[in-house]
């Protein structure tokens, strides 16, 4: 999982990336990167870390110019080494620029093709370099010195036809300004808009999500569509071409679940209602399955689980409680690399409250169950508090598939719904009762209002293993194992070169 975002402006752009970057940091701790374009010339900022701490005022001073692009990155493919931060950059044709948020799951065959039918190298394990390079040789093969909308159009729509899996992307054509664009499933998120300046002149603004685009005092015009790409030039004209509207707009059901910010609204879905609604039909399920519940407080698992923890104890007429202090300061446990890593965070993030739990009998609710070891340990730590009976329930179905769209979740086998029933479950995670939210309510929950009476489509894979993509099959998850697993994962740490880049030496 990554954040993007990108913007065209009339004035300097450095500080309204970083902000927006610092907007979207849940979305990715591991690396960030800004690059700014003036005169023809790329700035480029990019290392390891959060925003806060790769970004200073000689790093600011020195991106110049008013187009620029931003990220932040979760590593999905390869390794979280910093050599492989973005944007990512190729001088030929024009000089370019790319950040991109999601999965190819074709990476393999087209690094290859790349090489036998384009010539082209590709010095990373990074799909995004991949991405970026077919960009490049799509619009080279336009054969176009000035290239006009048309020919970046035509370009994305050959990308479309060679790139398999999720991905929203923003990039920068040096002199030909900036392009923003969406998988033909539109998994990731992607949304734009405007907002006109002291001169009367419109500036745009791309992001992953709409949080950023209200932080910075821009107005939403709409989320990017499913194989859609927007093209601003180099004279702020608008343009925009669905490059591929022949497949199912299926949006990543998990945004909602945990991802993205309650304050975003994807794909028209306000992801602070989704979670309220599936506070409120976990409560139906919860009262229909254990009609006679002696629950006496229901408690959330800080953050992303307390509008649905909220709702469902309000839908079942019991008290809500924070029973959990969560310390602030410490980095999301789901999207740090390597299980020690993670589990030694749990105790520091969390600390009970005492008396919220002495004798209790406690219905925790937590937005999801991965791997199951963080809610294993914070079940213990209520009983430790002294909870009489600790029940437990999750806003989302059992997760039994890995992701392939860009959530770097884990390995099949270390899920913990994997070949488990929710009765094996609830033992292993130690709970008095376990509930699990069903598919059907989580994806209603998930539709916007409007929608309510229809069915709409959500990449809903890891809970269904149904893969929108069609390429998905057991020769790849081998694959993923062998990339994904932690101890390959810290392989990859320790052989990640060490790397602060600043494009043209500042370092
Ligand atoms: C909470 C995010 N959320 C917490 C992510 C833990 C699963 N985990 C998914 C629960 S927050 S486990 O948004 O960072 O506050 O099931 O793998 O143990």
């Amino acid at each position: 999982m990554c954040g993007i975002v990108g913007i065209y402006a009339y004035s300097a752009v450095n500080q309204a990336i970083y902000d927006a970057l610092t907007v979207l940091q849940h979305r990715g701790q591991d690396a960030a990167g800004i690059v700014t374009e003036d005169n023809g010339k790329f700035f480029l900022r990019k290392s390891n870390g959060m925003v806060r701490d790769i970004f200073h005022l000689k790093h600011m001073k020195y991106l110049q110019g008013n187009i620029g692009i931003g990220h932040v990155r979760y590593p999905t493919a390869g390794s979280s080494s910093s050599a492989e931060s973005q944007p990512f950059y190729v001088n030929s044709p024009y000089g370019i620029m790319l950040a991109h948020n999601g999965n190819l799951t074709n990476q393999e065959e087209l690094t290859e093709e790349i090489f036998r039918s384009d010539l082209r190298h590709i010095n990373t394990n990074s799909d995004s370099e991949v991405l970026l390079n077919i960009l490049a040789h799509e619009l080279q093969s336009q054969k176009q010195l000035k290239p006009k909308a048309k020919h970046i159009f035509t370009a994305i729509e050959k990308l479309y036809n060679r790139c398999n899996g999720a991905y929203a992307v923003v990039a920068m054509i040096s002199g030909y300004g900036m392009v923003a664009f969406r998988d033909p499933n539109g998994i990731r998120p992607l949304v734009y808009g405007k907002k006109t300046n002291e001169d009367g002149k419109c500036e745009y603004m791309v992001a992953s999500e709409s949080v950023a685009l209200d932080a910075l005092g821009f107005d939403i015009v709409r989320d990017v569509a499913a194989g859609e790409a927007i093209y601003i030039d180099q004279n702020g004209e608008f343009h925009s071409h669905i490059c591929d509207g022949t497949r199912q707009h299926t949006p990543c059901i998990f945004e909602h679940v945990y991802l993205a910010r309650p304050d975003s609204i994807i794909d028209g879905s306000s992801v602070y209602k989704a979670r309220v609604r599936m506070g409120e039909y976990l409560a139906q399920k919860i009262m229909r399955e254990f009609p006679k519940h002696d629950i006496d407080v229901v408690i959330p698992i800080p953050e992303s689980s307390r509008p649905c923890a909220v709702e469902l104890a309000n839908e079942m007429g019991l008290k809500f409680r924070e029973g959990f202090v969560k310390n602030r300061y410490i980095g999301r446990t789901f999207i740090m690399p390597g299980q020690e890593e993670r589990e030694k965070s749990v105790k520091q993030k969390l600390n009970p409250i005492g008396l919220e739990f002495q004798g209790k009998n406690v219905l925790l609710v937590d937005d999801s169950i991965v791997r199951g070891t963080t809610c294993k340990k914070i079940i213990q730590m209520a009983r430790d508090a002294g909870a009489n009976k600790v029940y437990f329930a999750s806003a989302a179905p059992p997760v039994r598939y890995p992701n392939v769209y860009g959530i770097d979740m884990a390995v099949q086998s270390e899920l913990i719904a994997y070949d488990r029933n929710e009765k094996e479950i609830e033992i292993e995670i130690g709970a008095d009762r376990l509930f699990y939210q069903d598919l059907e309510a989580l994806i209603q929950a998930a539709t916007p209002s409007d929608e309510y009476d229809e069915k709409r489509n959500f990449d809903c894979s890891v809970f269904n293993g149904e893969y929108i993509t069609g390429d998905i099959n057991e020769i790849y998850f081998e694959k993923l194992k062998a990339s994904r697993n932690d101890k390959s994962k810290q392989n990859n740490d320790d052989n990640g070169s060490a790397c602060n880049i600043d494009l043209y030496g500042n370092s």
